[in-house]
């Protein structure tokens, strides 16, 4: 058992990069504290956002994690494209371009695509259920700050310690102590692991406020198909998550107490550990995918003015593709001596999840026949999301045939693979749900002319930097390259790449501008039902009101506020106006926060007498919770009026 990092190397040193990040991190850190002090906005902060269980705002500081994340993990990106863009460039060691690619895939799942998607379903799934928040509000609060404190450690690990560096699959022996002794993959195990309890906790949640929380008549055979994907992406959850949580156990139990569970000369078996890895990790592929596909389906059926072609069909095949999403895991090392019989079923298996997700396809696709489709920002990215993320499924299956698969397996044309489901499955859905919900978190669009330069610098961007790869994985370019010699035919399919990544990189930042732009000019004079919306999130103001629903609403058949706009029966009666009962802030949820982070850099620098003292906390946040007894407080009739005034008009 080591006895940890010493004080004097805490801090990373020695790469003009690094130093770069860290002088911009401290004046970054320094400009946040002075402008909070300066504008007198601690106090707001506190009440409004650090204490809140509002699911909304839970919500949205999720997304504005998830977009900071995507900055974060697209500079790792546009860093490993320059390195690669000429033979034998030196911007970034070979070591340091290891650590890039493991921040990048790491972050890009875990800290850009999860929160990205957790934030919408926290503002979403309420609202489409006619519920005024989630089953467990303090609990979510718990889920958000637990996330956030395991991003945190992940995200500083480059400058204070040293960044993990064996991939974002880090397999053993690799990743184990005496391959890689400093403690960036002690990282790894711990950040992952605190952010694993607060998603694992989200699932619960989401489970129990789907099958607890509807409202009057609202069945689950009614309910709006992203409740449904992200109903079922929070079964996959809880089923695969705790998978992972052992796996990372496992892994701390490996480098900080020094067990040998992946090690061979110890007894141990490394192929556990890519067992457990696959067990979570391919399931958790289609956690994000799953609620991406649930937005393109609300978009597309609302863009379309149309129900959505075969509601039924589409449940089974989220089911489905659910339970297949379980029996798959072995596609991901079919080289690695499962034997032929092995491999052949795990072939099957994998083959088989392209059917109910090309169902899925042509319901999109019948969905849009015929009907009176609105161009709008949200509508294009959900139908650039159809041909690209074929791609992605149809080279996906090419994968699957184990016998062809030692040809492509790590190289270029599995990361071509992946990122051509990642991006339109996962990118493109939330950039389609921000150009949509965008009105019902802030009360104003974002503007659709600067979202089309983003719509299109992003997808040709996307498409030269991600097509070369195919290519350049059959001329024989494994992944995880940082460099290469001159005459084996790749430097213009990577010149091309590293262009498109520079597109790519505008496209974001039109898109940050037009949040910028948005925010500042966009007319706030915006209805509650700015795209003639079918669910009931529609049916709230534009931002909707803390409470959600003055009453809650009572549901008759699917596409709820559809029919209930059919029928005219969107009103409020005055005189049927209730007090409303709504949790109240808490700090507890950020104290356990704070409490992780400080546990974890403790773990992860293997000083384990004070992590020891500090997980003490995690008990005082426990009892503290025990002995809260505030039951929450009632928004009077006179304030729930005045505030349904405000936007109906007299009732
Ligand atoms: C038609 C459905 C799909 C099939 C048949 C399929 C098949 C495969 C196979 C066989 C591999 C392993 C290849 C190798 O390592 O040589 C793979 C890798 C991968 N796939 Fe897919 N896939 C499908 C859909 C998806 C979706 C929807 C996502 C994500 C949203 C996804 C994400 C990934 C990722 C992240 C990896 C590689 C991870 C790594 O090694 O780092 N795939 N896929
Ligand atoms: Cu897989």
């Amino acid at each position: 058992m080591g006895n940890g990092i010493k004080f004097s190397e805490i801090l990373v040193t020695g790469d003009p990069l690094i130093l770069a990040s860290q002088i911009a991190i401290l004046l970054t850190s320094i400009a946040i504290v002075a402008g909070l002090t300066y504008f007198n906005k601690w106090s707001w902060l506190w009440r409004e956002w650090l204490t809140t269980v509002d699911h909304k705002k839970i919500g949205i500081m999720y997304i504005i994690a998830g977009v900071v994340m995507f900055f974060r993990g697209g500079m790792d990106g546009l860093m490993m494209r320059a390195q690669t863009s000429q033979p034998g460039l030196e911007i970034l060691s070979s070591q340091h371009y290891n650590e890039v690619f493991t921040a990048h895939g790491v972050i890009m799942i875990l800290f850009m695509a999860m929160p990205l998607l957790i934030g919408l379903m926290n503002v979403i799934i309420p609202l489409q259920i006619g519920a005024r928040d989630v089953a467990f509000p303090q609990l979510n609060a718990l889920s958000f700050w637990l996330f956030f404190s395991g991003a945190m450690l992940f995200n500083i690990a480059f400058v204070i310690g040293g960044a993990p560096d064996a991939g974002w699959t880090s397999y053993f022996p690799l990743a184990g102590k005496e391959f890689t002794p400093n403690v960036g993959n002690n990282y790894y195990a711990i950040s992952l692991q605190i952010a694993g309890i607060g998603t694992l906790m989200s699932g619960i949640n989401f489970i129990v406020t789907i099958l607890k929380m509807r409202t009057k008549g609202m069945t689950l055979m009614r309910m709006p198909m992203f409740t449904w994907t992200s109903f079922i992406a929070s079964i996959i959850i809880v089923a695969a998550f705790p998978i992972f949580t052992v796996a990372l156990g496992y892994m701390a139990l490996d480098r900080i107490f020094g067990t040998h569970i992946f090690t061979i000369s110890g007894g141990g078996e490394p192929m556990h550990w890519a067992n457990l890895f696959w067990l979570w990790g391919h399931p958790e592929v289609y956690i994000v995918a799953l609620p991406a596909f649930g937005i393109f389906s609300e978009i597309i059926a609302t863009h379309s003015r149309k129900n959505l072609y075969g509601y039924s069909s589409m449940v089974i095949s989220i089911v489905g593709i659910a339970i297949l999403s379980m029996l798959v895991w072995v596609h991901h090392f079919y080289t690695m001596g499962s034997g032929p019989v092995v491999n052949s079923v795990f072939s099957i298996t994998t083959m088989l999840i392209a059917v109910p997700t090309g169902m899925k396809i042509f319901n999109w696709l019948f969905t849009m026949r015929k009907g009176r489709i609105q161009m709008t920002n949200a509508m294009l990215w959900s139908l650039a999301f159809i041909p690209t993320f074929t791609i992605g499924g149809v080279t996906g299956v090419m994968l699957a045939m184990a016998a062809a698969d030692y040809q492509y397996h790590n190289t270029m044309f599995l990361v071509a693979h992946f990122h051509y489901v990642l991006i339109p499955g996962v990118v493109f859905a939330v950039f389609a749900a921000l150009y949509y919900w965008w009105p019902k978190m802030f009360g104003f669009t974002l503007n659709e002319k600067i979202g089309r330069w983003h719509f299109w610098l992003f997808n040709i961007g996307f498409n030269m930097t991600f097509m070369p790869m195919f290519f350049l994985g059959l001329k024989g370019m494994s992944r995880r390259m940082f460099t290469y010699q001159e005459g084996l035919g790749w430097e213009p399919l990577l010149l091309v790449s590293f262009a498109g990544s520079l597109i790519l990189a505008a496209g974001f930042a039109a898109f940050c501008y037009n949040i910028y732009w948005s925010f500042r000019y966009a007319s706030r004079d915006v209805s509650n039902d700015p795209w003639d919306g079918r669910t009931l999130e529609w049916a709230t103001a534009s931002p909707v009101q803390h409470y959600n629903f003055a009453k809650l609403p009572e549901v008759t058949g699917i596409d709820a506020y559809w029919k209930m706009k059919k029928e005219g029966t969107t009103g409020l009666i005055k005189e049927e106006i209730e007090p409303v009962h709504m949790p109240s802030n808490s700090g507890i949820p950020f104290f356990m926060g704070v409490v992780f982070t400080i546990v974890g850099l403790f773990l992860v620098f293997e000083w384990l007498i004070p992590a020891l003292i500090a997980s003490f906390l995690i008990f005082v946040g426990l009892i503290m919770r025990s002995f809260d007894y505030d039951d929450g407080y009632y928004v009077g009739v006179d304030e729930v009026t005045k505030t349904e005034q405000s936007w109906r008009g007299d009732l």
